[in-house]
């Protein structure tokens, strides 16, 4: 077989001084950072759906890069030429995992059962590649946003019929998840939510998405599905608001419905900040609560109100995903790249750099996070920030030895307390500059 990239060749790392915009600067597969390597400290993914499938049209304009790959759109050859072209790509540039909707990997026909045939065929030749490449599956997902029929939700729908295609859709994909040994399973609810309450029960459509994902667990667990079902929670956008608003809004939910056990978050940093909070905020959330799963890679503009998915280059922002994700203990999934090229950026080479850019915006985050965390000053202020509660009146209150009366008549004793020591932000924001730029 031919390769798509013939011109461009394995992408390696030769450090911050080479002007080969075709490298790596920062990522460094086998360099240790804090007793792992890069690679297995970055277990970095392909989105299909923006690397494969993504030309850059938009509501005013068409295309303007080429994904057809030679094949004709809407055909199964054009399905092979994506595999073939996908496994190139992340063989090139070192990645080692690809996430997938069941819409891009085959045209969807007017026949379900026409439809999952031509996804068995395709996860077949997707099967060949993953072994002769060791390439793996981090996640699947089913898309329930682009088909007409999911225009008043999904499993949030009005129609119980159009249910019953979600169900159809999350059973396939978590059979072609198993067959291709997903590490997890996402439910990204984009029309889970609603344009108006004038027509909408929300409590009624949220017991039905609750159910319909009792059952994906019900059923993944049986056919042997043993990785995690997370939730990527996005406030808005298709929806003008979306269920699944926030980490700790999906949280709450996991919890009210009794899925907590199962699901974890696969947090997206766009959609972090379109909830009005840092990425680093839904990462934090997400591991005090055991539940940090997964990443979609990527981030937004400060100038923009929606999800524009760009490849991640803010170092700043890398560097905290890093440090949560060290602190969490890891993930269970990976960071996978939802990020997808500028309009104008075309060509098959900015393609390529989409990817160094973000592999070097992480390899570096992981750099700094474990400066931050060798050089101990912001975990030493934080604990010692804390410290009234590490003896006395403090740790009668977190032993729950305390009583609101007790309470009340220490503080009676106590005149006017103490003013609670400096925040020092200036002073800790000083020291992460002298950790990024030194
Ligand atoms: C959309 C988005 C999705 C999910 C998977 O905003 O992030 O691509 O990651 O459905
Ligand atoms: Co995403």
């Amino acid at each position: 077989m031919s390769e798509y990239f013939n011109e461009i060749k394995k992408i390696k790392y030769e450090g911050p001084t080479s002007k080969n915009a075709l490298s790596f600067k920062f990522y460094d597969p086998e360099k240790i950072v804090l007793g792992k390597t890069m690679k297995e400290q970055l277990p970095f993914g392909m989105a299909w759906w923006h690397a494969l499938c993504n030309s850059g049209s938009d509501i005013f304009g068409a295309a303007t890069a080429d994904k057809t790959f030679g094949a004709a759109p809407g055909t199964m050859d054009h399905a092979r030429a994506k595999v073939d072209v996908g496994f190139e790509f992340m063989e090139k540039l070192g990645i080692d995992y690809f996430c997938f909707h069941d819409a891009d990997l085959v045209p969807e026909a007017s026949d379900i059962k026409e439809t999952n045939r031509r996804l068995d065929e395709i996860t077949d030749y997707i099967l060949e590649k993953m072994k002769i490449t060791g390439i793996k599956c981090m996640w699947g997902t089913a898309n329930l946003t682009n088909n007409p029929r999911y225009m008043n939700g999904a499993a949030s729908s009005n129609s119980a019929d159009v249910y019953c295609f979600v169900a159809a859709q999350v059973k396939k994909v978590l059979d072609l998840t198993v067959k291709l040994g997903g590490k997890g399973y996402v439910f990204w609810g984009g029309r889970e939510g609603y344009e108006t309450l004038l027509n909408t029960d929300i409590k009624f459509e949220q017991d039905n998405i609750a159910n319909l994902m009792r059952m994906a667990v019900e059923y993944g667990r049986k056919i042997g599905f043993t990785g995690d079902f997370y939730i990527e929670p996005k406030p808005k956008e298709p929806m003008k608001h979306q269920y699944d608003y926030d980490a700790a809004t999906a949280i709450g939910f996991l919890k009210q419905y009794g899925l907590d056990k199962d699901f974890k978050l696969n947090i997206e940093s766009n959609h972090a900040t379109l909830a009005g909070h840092s990425f680093q905020h839904d990462l934090r959330i997400s591991a005090i609560n055991g539940m940090l799963g997964s990443i979609d890679a990527n981030q937004g503009d400060l100038f923009l109100g929606w999800d524009t998915d760009h490849f991640s280059s803010n170092v700043y922002d890398t560097t905290m995903c890093m440090y949560e994700i060290i602190k969490a203990g890891g993930l269970t999934g990976g960071l996978n790249f939802d990020a997808k090229n500028r309009r104008p950026s075309y060509t098959k080479e900015d393609m390529f750099y989409g990817f160094i850019l973000a592999m070097d915006a992480f390899a570096l985050g992981l750099i700094k996070a474990a400066k931050m965390i060798e050089d101990g000053r912001i975990d030493s202020f934080i604990q010692e920030r804390y410290q009234s509660y590490g003896s006395g009146i403090g740790a009668e209150i977190t032993s729950k030895k305390a009583t609101l009366e007790s309470l009340s008549a220490y503080a009676e004793n106590l005149g006017a307390p103490a003013l609670p020591g400096s925040g020092s932000q200036e002073m800790l924001e000083s020291i992460i500059n002298t950790i990024l730029f030194s």
